[in-house]
């Protein structure tokens, strides 16, 4: 798949927004990107769409407190950004709102063709990470693990952190795809899977 055109769409804030936001898009596939604050989701939505600003990075973990819609190739697929779950300093009242904005969206989108987990390249998957694995198997949402930041280790320690991840996530390591929003590796890879994902026929 070649990135033509993508542009930001909304962000909402609230859960009961997206029923509204989908449905005006008129109910287009979703691919959505989850993982923990600062794992680099908005770095990847950039790498992805090839568009250096499209979301918005951050130093500070836990700055997206929103879920905001991308659409990519004219309408093609949106690509959706959650909230990053496990920040620490966050209030607690902050982290019911985030949760509910995170699994009212994974329960409730129709379109979601497949849910993408970030994951830092260079550490074990956090016990957060491994229960959000879990979430996603038991509500039988179909999701790929996507190795982030590769460009911090070398080519011998990210194989060995790759096995790593797929042994901490009951994965095999085939399962999981090494990506640098720095470097770009892994994008062609990552493109392809999405486009094999989004042309399945579902009828
Ligand atoms: N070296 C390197 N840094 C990255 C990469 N992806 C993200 N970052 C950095 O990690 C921090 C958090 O990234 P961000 O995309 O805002 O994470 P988010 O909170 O998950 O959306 C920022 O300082 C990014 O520049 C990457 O592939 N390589
Ligand atoms: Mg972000």
């Amino acid at each position: 798949m070649i990135v033509k055109q993508a542009r930001f769409v909304t962000s909402l804030s609230k859960i009961e927004q997206y029923p509204g936001a989908a449905a005006q898009l008129g109910g287009l596939p979703e691919i959505c990107v989850v993982g923990r604050s600062n794992v680099g989701k908005s770095s990847f939505i950039n790498f992805l769409t090839g568009r250096r600003a499209l979301a918005k990075t951050s130093q500070t973990p836990g700055r997206t407190r929103l879920i905001n819609l991308f659409s990519i190739n004219d309408d093609a697929f949106l690509l959706v950004d959650l909230p990053g779950y496990g920040y620490a300093k966050a209030p607690r009242a902050d982290k019911s709102e985030w949760d509910r904005l995170i699994g009212g969206y994974l329960e409730n989108s129709r379109s979601l063709r497949r849910v993408l987990l970030l994951v830092d390249c260079r550490h074990e998957p956090s016990a957060l990470d491994v229960s959000m694995a879990q979430y996603l198997y038991f509500y039988r949402l179909p999701f790929t693990v996507i190795a982030t930041k590769t460009d911090k280790l070398s080519k011998a320690q990210l194989g060995r952190s790759v096995q790593a991840l797929a042994n901490g996530l009951k994965l095999g390591r085939d399962d999981i795809l090494p990506t640098s929003a720095k470097d770009g590796q892994g994008r062609e890879k990552v493109l392809a899977h999405l486009a094999e994902i989004l042309t399945r026929d579902y009828a």
